[in-house]
C-alpha cells in the first residue's frame, strides 16, 4: 500500500503499553480491546499488511502468544473435576455452526490425513475407536465469558499419532522423547472447510487433547461436532473444532479461523 498515515502511528512504547495491560488470563479479551483502540486510528487502516494483519497488531498479537506459550506446560494439566459436576449432555450448550453443513452420516464419514511421506490416509471411526478410550471431565471455555464442565469421551490425540505412525517427515511412528522428526504444527479443518484451526504440535501432543467421539457417554450430537471433534482443554473454545474432516501435518503455520478474524492464533488460557 501507498497510502501516507494520517495521523502518527503509536510508538513502540505505546503499543507495549496496551499488550502490557493484558493479565494472562483476560489477553484474549483484553486483545479484542486492544484491537478496537487500535482500529480507531486512521493509519491502522493503511499500514502495510503481511498476512492481512496490519503491524501493529501483528506485534501484539505475537506478544499475547508469548506470554500463553511461556505459561504451556505439557505436564500441566488443566482442572479436572468429578463426573457428577458435568452438565447432561442433553443440556449442554451448542456454540458456533460453523463448518457443520450436512454432510456424510458417522457410517460413510472419513478423516482424511496429509503430511509426511505418501498419499494421504483416510481413516474411519471405527480406528478411533481401535484407539484406548479416554475419559476426562473438564471445562470448555468460550473466550465469549461462558464455561462448562463436560464429561468427553475419545482417543487421546498422541495415541492417534503413535499408533498410525502420523505427524513425522520420515513416516516412523513420533518419538515424544525426542521430537525432532515431528511436523511443528498441526491443521484441522471441517469436511467442507468452513471452520479451521492450528494448533503446535506441542499442545495438538498433551495428553489431555482428544478426539472426542462421545458427551457423557454417549455418542455426540451433531451440533456439538458428529461424528468426531477435538477436544483441547488447554485452550479455549474456538481451538475445539467440531465435526473435523481433514488433518494435516505442516512447518507452516496453519491458517485459523479466529485467528484471521482478530483474536490470538495460540488461544491458551
Ligand atoms: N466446526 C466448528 N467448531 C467449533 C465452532 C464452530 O463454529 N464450528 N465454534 C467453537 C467455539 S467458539 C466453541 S465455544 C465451541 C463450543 O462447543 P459446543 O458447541 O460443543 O459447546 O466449539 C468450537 N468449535
Ligand atoms: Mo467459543
Amino acid at each position: 500500500m501507498n497510502d501516507k498515515p494520517l495521523t502518527p502511528p503509536p510508538s513502540e512504547e505505546e503499543v507495549r503499553r496496551l499488550s502490557r495491560r493484558l493479565t494472562r488470563r483476560s489477553f484474549l479479551t483484553g486483545g479484542a480491546a486492544t484491537v478496537s483502540a487500535l482500529a480507531g486510528w486512521q493509519w491502522l487502516r493503511t499500514s502495510a499488511a503481511e498476512d492481512g494483519t496490519p503491524w501493529p497488531l501483528r506485534r501484539v498479537l505475537r506478544f499475547n502468544e508469548q506470554v500463553a506459550r511461556a505459561a504451556f506446560r505439557e505436564t500441566r494439566l488443566a482442572p479436572t473435576f468429578p463426573e457428577s459436576r458435568a452438565v447432561r449432555a442433553e443440556d449442554m450448550r451448542v456454540n458456533g455452526g460453523l463448518g457443520l453443513s450436512a454432510g456424510p452420516g458417522a457410517a460413510a464419514w472419513e478423516l482424511v490425513v496429509e503430511g509426511g511421506p505418501g498419499p494421504a490416509r483416510r481413516l474411519t471411526l471405527a480406528d478411533i475407536r481401535a484407539l484406548p478410550r479416554t475419559m476426562m471431565t473438564t471445562e470448555l471455555k468460550c473466550i465469549e465469558g461462558w464455561s462448562e464442565v463436560v464429561t468427553w469421551g475419545g482417543a487421546a490425540f498422541r495415541d492417534f499419532l503413535v499408533r498410525y505412525r502420523l505427524g513425522t517427515r520420515s513416516g516412523a511412528a513420533p518419538d515424544l522423547a525426542d521430537r525432532g522428526d515431528l511436523y511443528r504444527y498441526v491443521a484441522l479443518e471441517t469436511p467442507d472447510g468452513g471452520y479451521y484451526v492450528g494448533l503446535d504440535t506441542a499442545s495438538a501432543l498433551h495428553p489431555q487433547t482428544l478426539l472426542c467421539y462421545e458427551i457423557g457417554g454417549r455418542p455426540l450430537a451433531a451440533a456439538h461436532g458428529a461424528p468426531l471433534r477435538l477436544v483441547i482443554p488447554v485452550k479455549y473454545g474456538i481451538k475445539n473444532i467440531k465435526r473435523i474432516g481433514r488433518v494435516r501435518f505442516t512447518d507452516e503455520r496453519p491458517r485459523d479461523y479466529w485467528a484471521e478474524r482478530g483474536y490470538d492464533w495460540y488461544a491458551g488460557h
